[in-house]
């Protein structure tokens, strides 16, 4: 399998660390003097760029938060001129108030070779075809993707996400050897190609890199089975770049991480504590090296753990384990974030509904996310003729599609129906089996 940047991924640790330590104390530097943002908070805990004298120093920085993110947007964490951002991309959540990622020239050349690296770890080269089938646009999926296979020299064909019948087409007459896309939509299609009597084993697929959401080892067993390829398990976000933060190589015993651009933590997330190897937590990201949005210490409430011992394919780099779960109750539903808070907040502001629901999550016979919204209503709704019910659930299903962007199914039920708990109320059932 190729290695892409031997130099930076099968680096020794001596090497690797005298790169983190000048990266870091530039990047403090750099933060300190042009976000404001950033200054006072290292202000407040006594930090200047000084006083990173080793890497242990990390631990000195402050935390960042999603919250924080927010509250600057749209760009008060910039740490460049203006004038220098090439690219804006924004996370798929759709709070009312994004994430923002901007990005010079030189963030889109980083981003270019750690998603090369992340296509070479699937046996990607020059010669091969990559079908691209995450979404085009502000999610960081397509066009991540897209600067990886460029540098590559890889043959793309940018199809984005959806129109299943066309992927089908395209990945046979013009001979696919590489699928991107997220798990469930690899499931989705595999049953699709059966319709349509086309065997994967006589296709020219090889692999496929699949992230964006929560997969399971059960789960690549069926993908790799079913469209009879290796799959590889790649992880990103957009506040630290999108896909291209950590991948799979052939080994599948972890992703690695790439630590040249970004340092890795497990904290504690109660108590903030750095975490030894090894132990579950809270996946916290400092960029070592970005000029348009860089993040110190970034809580990015995914947990996992950190594995360094050596990994049989020659990188040095240190890998997380598949991702565990979130600390928080995002849900991510067909790749698109969303929180129960959002959909409480359109329910409690029509008329007629009760503040007690329920939301279901499921992966169907098709493989794709549903999700069922049960909500209570008032006792008058209940007992009204249906055309009542019916005009009610279409107005809670266009304002739920309005603020999500995710078409759910509404059921509405009658009073005192939804189990009430004394504790949490628990809201969501996710019966995805991943
Ligand atoms: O999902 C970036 C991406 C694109 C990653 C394509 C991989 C492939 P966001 O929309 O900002 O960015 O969502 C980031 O998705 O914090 C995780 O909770 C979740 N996530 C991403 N990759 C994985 C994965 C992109 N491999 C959030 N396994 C992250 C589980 C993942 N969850």
């Amino acid at each position: 399998m190729p290695i892409w940047n031997k130099e930076a991924e099968c680096a020794s640790s001596l090497a690797r660390q005298t790169v983190q330590l000048h990266r870091l104390q530039n990047m403090v530097e750099r933060v300190y003097s042009r976000v404001p943002f950033y200054r006072e908070k290292l202000e407040r805990v006594g930090v200047n760029p000084d006083s990173i004298t080793g890497l242990k120093d990390i631990s000195r920085l402050p935390f960042t938060t999603k919250d924080e993110l927010r509250q600057t947007y749209p760009y008060g964490l910039l740490a460049c001129d203006p004038a220098d951002l090439v690219e804006i991309h924004t996370s798929s959540g759709t709070t009312g108030t994004p994430v923002v990622g901007a990005y010079t020239e030189a963030d889109i050349d980083m981003w270019s070779d750690v998603m090369a690296r992340t296509l070479s770890m699937a046996g990607c080269e020059k010669g091969d075809t990559v079908q691209n089938g995450y979404g085009y646009g502000l999610f960081t999926g397509g066009l991540g993707v897209h600067y990886g296979a460029r540098r590559i020299g890889a043959n793309i064909i940018p199809v984005s996400s959806g129109n299943t019948r066309r992927q089908l087409m395209l990945m046979r007459d013009f001979g696919t050897t590489h699928l991107t896309c997220t798990p469930s939509y690899s499931l989705f299609l595999a049953e699709s190609a059966r319709e349509e009597g086309i065997d994967f084993r006589e296709l020219a697929l090889r692999a496929g890199c699949f992230g964006a959401e929560p997969w399971s080892e059960s789960m690549r067993a069926e993908i790799e089975s079913k469209l009879d390829i290796s799959a590889h398990d790649i992880y990103g976000l957009t506040e630290l770049i999108g896909p291209g933060v950590a991948s799979e190589c052939d080994q599948k015993n972890g992703q690695h991480f790439n630590e040249d651009y970004f340092y890795p933590e497990i904290i504690n997330p109660a108590t903030g504590e750095v975490l030894p190897d090894g132990e579950k937590g809270e996946l916290v990201i400092t960029s070592l090296q970005r000029e348009g949005t860089p993040l110190l210490r970034y809580r990015t409430r995914d947990i996992t753990f950190l594995m360094r011992e050596p990994c049989a394919c020659g990188r040095t780099t240190a890998r997380i384990h598949r991702l565990l779960g979130r600390t928080d109750d995002m849900m991510i539903i067909r790749g698109v974030n969303c929180f129960p808070s959002q959909i409480e907040n359109v329910l409690m502001r029509i008329e007629g509904t009760q503040p007690h629901y329920q939301i279901v999550i499921d992966r169907g016979a098709t493989h794709l996310d549903e999700i069922e919204v049960q909500v209570e209503v008032e006792e008058a709704i209940f007992s009204d003729l249906t055309s009542g019910m019916e005009r009610l659930r279409k107005r809670i299903h266009d304002e739920l599609k309005s603020e999500l962007g995710i078409s759910a199914h509404i059921k509405l039920v009658e009073p005192r129906s939804i189990a009430r708990s004394e504790g949490k109320a628990q809201r969501i059932i996710d019966k995805r089996s991943i």
